[in-house]
């Protein structure tokens, strides 16, 4: 954990942040900006700072990241469709260093972003 970094501190439970989900590896908790309906950041405990410093030992880790999100969309009513979003590095708009997924639905969604 880096006691700098504002998504590791919502992990350990210090920013009063409700949990949509909790498991050993991962929490979810609403976007505070929220661009839809329904705007859920997915994050691992273990601070990784983005995609792009993501190494083979974590497959697993990703592997259920992506499965909380299949069950969040369930969970949340998102059977129409939803988009899963991880903004990585400065052209990719990521502005919190620390690896999250947004998962965002509850309208239609246009395409391309900005
Ligand atoms: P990104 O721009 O992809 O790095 O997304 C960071 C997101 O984090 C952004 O949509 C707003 C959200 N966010 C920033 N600070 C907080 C916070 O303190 N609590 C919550 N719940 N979300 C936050």
């Amino acid at each position: 954990m880096s006691g700098d970094c504002l998504f590791c501190n919502i992990a350990n439970g210090l920013l009063a942040t409700e949990f949509l989900l909790e498991t050993d590896q991962l929490v979810a908790f609403r976007d505070l900006h929220p661009v839809a309906p329904t705007h859920i950041l997915v994050i691992p405990k273990r601070h990784i700072t983005s995609l792009a410093h993501l190494e083979d030992t974590d497959v697993t880790l990703l592997g259920e990241m992506m499965l909380a999100i299949k069950e969040l969309a369930e969970e949340l009513g998102l059977e129409d469709g939803f988009r899963v979003v991880a903004n990585t590095g400065a052209d990719g708009g990521q502005s919190v260093h620390h690896l999250h997924f947004h998962l965002i639905g509850g309208r239609s969604l246009q395409w391309p972003p900005g």
